[in-house]
């Protein structure tokens, strides 16, 4: 087999034992970005796809989530930096009642190796948390992450209350459950004139983020 499809393999069966040996072997061919956002994301997209069909039991979808962790763990250190002065603040946080992490922390590195600061929260995080993070670290933007259909809607939510209160950080919206229209449309109106972005993936979030900053 390919060193692709073996990595690939790893993701699928959650197979830890001699990860790195194989994630070196790749970086021969491949810089580290490449290995997560083709090779080991293939392998995610499987992994949802037996999921979603009934044929991968949740347990073993954890063991692939760990193994995608590790790896972007390990990958980490080898990635280019921007180095020099922080160029802006983003707050992310997974929304409320959303476990789905890997996502977010993708956007994290990204953000961070491109000289941004990030104030990654973590996972189920209700909107005031999210609302002080900003505040406290005077934020230019607020990233919100969820993968659940659930979440698109505690998303909306969120906007607005946000508009309750009358706020107007600009927001980014991520998360596989999402549409580029229901962003755009749904939650721009709950937002109010507050500016609200769907971001695909996490270079998205970077344009985006480049874009709030300038
Ligand atoms: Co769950 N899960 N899961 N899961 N899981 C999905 C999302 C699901 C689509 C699987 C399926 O059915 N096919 C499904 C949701 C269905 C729905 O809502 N309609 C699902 C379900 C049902 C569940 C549970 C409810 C299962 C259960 O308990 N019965 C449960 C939910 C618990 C909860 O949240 N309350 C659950 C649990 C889990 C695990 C814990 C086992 C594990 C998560 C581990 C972890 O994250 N630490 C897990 C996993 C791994 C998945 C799948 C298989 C893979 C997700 C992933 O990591 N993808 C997923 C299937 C799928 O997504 N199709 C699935 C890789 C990751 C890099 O992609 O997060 O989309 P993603 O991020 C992308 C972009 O979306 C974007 O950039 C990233 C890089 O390109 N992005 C942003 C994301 N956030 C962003 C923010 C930004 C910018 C870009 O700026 C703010």
């Amino acid at each position: 087999d390919t060193i692709e499809e073996v990595l690939k393999q790893r993701i699928v069966d959650g197979d830890k034992q001699g990860l790195e040996a194989d994630l070196e072997a790749a970086m021969q061919t491949y810089p580290p970005l490449e290995i997560i956002n083709t090779l080991l994301l293939d392998g995610m997209k499987v992994v949802g796809e037996l999921f979603g069909a009934g044929k991968m039991q949740l347990p073993f979808v954890l063991q692939s989530a760990e193994t995608m962790k590790r790896a972007v763990a390990w990958l980490e250190p080898f990635m280019e930096k921007v180095e020099g002065q922080e160029k802006g603040t983003i707050v992310l946080a997974t929304v409320k009642g959303d476990v789905h992490d890997i996502g977010k922390n993708l956007v994290d590195i990204i953000l961070t190796n491109n000289g941004y600061k990030v104030v990654n929260l973590g996972i189920k995080q209700p909107l005031t948390a999210i609302i002080e993070a900003a505040n406290e670290n005077k934020a230019n933007a607020i990233g919100m992450s969820g993968l659940l259909v659930k979440s698109t809607v505690i998303m909306r939510e969120n906007l607005e209350e946000m508009q309750r209160l009358g706020l107007s950080t600009p927001v980014f919206l991520g998360g596989a459950a999402l549409t580029r229209a229901y962003v755009e449309e749904d939650c721009w109106k709950a937002y109010g004139e507050g500016p609200v972005a769907y971001a695909r993936d996490a270079f998205d979030g970077l344009s985006l983020m480049d874009k709030v900053v300038t």
